[in-house]
């Protein structure tokens, strides 16, 4: 098939999701055409089937807010009909699923059909979506959409529920290529050195430190976990609360025990390396770095948030606490991590499970099917 693409290219999950769908859509002999502002992060410009245009934004002193929507719209309406694409795929409802709109009329107007399909990732759902500004159109986009996906059965409710949908929502979960994700010794032995001594744990967090993520109480946890346990910490990703990151490790003195690494593009080379990831969210539709962090053999704490029980389970492939149980969270994180036994059977769970639901195997076949009963009508 040939499919439009929209998502934000930038770091987040639903950007990172967006562009993994593409590239296998692609290895599977499918045109993948991303229509944004920015060429998606994951992206290098040069995989085969996957073509990127170019969103460009012309400003004007009357524009004190550049029209984005418009303008994405009209770049959807051009590329489909030049490339004759099947359908538009949009991830994150706001404010793409109401561009594709306007694409659609614009071309029925010609006379062809452009169906889209909306993915909802979660915050445009669960907090902007809510916003009283946002909520109307965001209800019209997802009810005026060919086909709608949720990332997680939570998150279906929660749109159903928040929003008064009565449409159906098919629920496809997030993936990972579990070729990609994996555990890697020769990684371990390699690279390892360069952030924890030996007889040390490595902690990770990957995220963009939005508020929603806590990563004050990702500090609060490491703080406790290594007056216990000899340990460093990993931080990967940036965002608004760094600087609150940094601030908490000087308040701490733990400075010298945790690496901020900024935005990081393979973080597959890094989750290998860890014992342990923290992911104290106040909100997870889903929680895909936990799932590839699993993947690569690292179980997660976590917060028993939206979609995060459909893929951690507690005391199995990970542990579940309550948000801001930080007291909890470490001491769970300690009696684990001095536990070489269990940790190991834990780490061996959450690959199962990454595997076992959650591999691109499972989950593409989905989307493919999906595409077809929309692109039919
Ligand atoms: O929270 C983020 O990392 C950003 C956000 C997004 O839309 O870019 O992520 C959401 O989508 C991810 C991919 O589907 C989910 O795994 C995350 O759980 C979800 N984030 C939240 O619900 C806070």
């Amino acid at each position: 098939m040939k499919i439009g693409v929209t998502c934000y290219p930038t770091y987040g999950g639903s950007g990172v999701v967006a562009t993994e769908l593409g590239i296998e859509l692609a290895a599977r002999g499918h045109q993948v055409h991303f229509i944004t502002y920015q060429q998606p992060f994951r992206l290098t410009g040069r995989e085969q089937g996957i073509y990127f245009h170019e969103v460009a934004v012309t400003t004007y002193p009357l524009f004190q807010y550049p029209p984005y929507d418009l303008a994405l719209a009209s770049r959807m309406a051009e590329v489909a009909e030049f490339y004759k694409l099947d359908l538009l795929h949009v991830h994150y409802a706001i404010p793409h699923s109401v561009s594709a709109l306007l694409a659609r009329q614009m071309l029925e107007a010609k006379g062809i059909r452009l169906p889209f399909i909306t993915t909802l990732h979660g915050t445009d759902i669960t907090l902007v979506g809510q916003d009283p500004g946002y909520l109307p159109i965001t209800r019209f986009g997802i009810e005026q959409s060919d086909g709608v996906t949720s990332i997680s059965e939570d998150l279906k409710r929660s749109t159903l529920r928040d929003f008064e949908i009565k449409r159906p929502i098919e629920v496809i979960q997030n993936f990972v290529n579990c070729d990609v994700y994996k555990p890697d010794e020769r990684l371990v032995r390699e690279l390892r050195p360069r952030y924890a001594e030996p007889g040390e744990r490595l902690i990770a967090h990957l995220s963009n430190f939005r508020r929603v993520k806590r990563v004050d109480d990702v500090i609060e946890v490491f703080a406790r976990i290594q007056q216990q346990v000899p340990s460093r910490l990993m931080l990967i990703g940036d965002g608004p609360d760094r600087s609150l990151a940094e601030h908490l490790c000087v308040k701490h003195g733990i400075e010298d025990r945790v690496h901020f690494l900024g935005k990081q593009d393979s973080v597959q080379e890094l989750l290998p390396l860890c014992d342990l990831l923290l992911m104290p969210s106040s909100m997870e539709s889903f929680g895909l770095a936990a799932l590839e962090g699993m993947a690569c053999g690292v179980p997660c704490i976590a917060t028993r948030v939206g979609g995060v029980p459909e893929l951690v389970e507690d005391g199995s492939n990970g542990l579940l606490y309550n948000v801001g149980d930080v007291e909890s969270m470490a001491s769970g994180g300690i009696a684990l991590l001095r536990d070489e036994a269990k940790l190991k059977t834990m780490a061996e769970a959450a690959r199962r499970t990454a595997q076992d639901h959650f591999c691109t195997s499972r989950i593409i076949p989905r989307y493919e099917r999906f595409y077809e009963q929309v692109a039919a009508g």
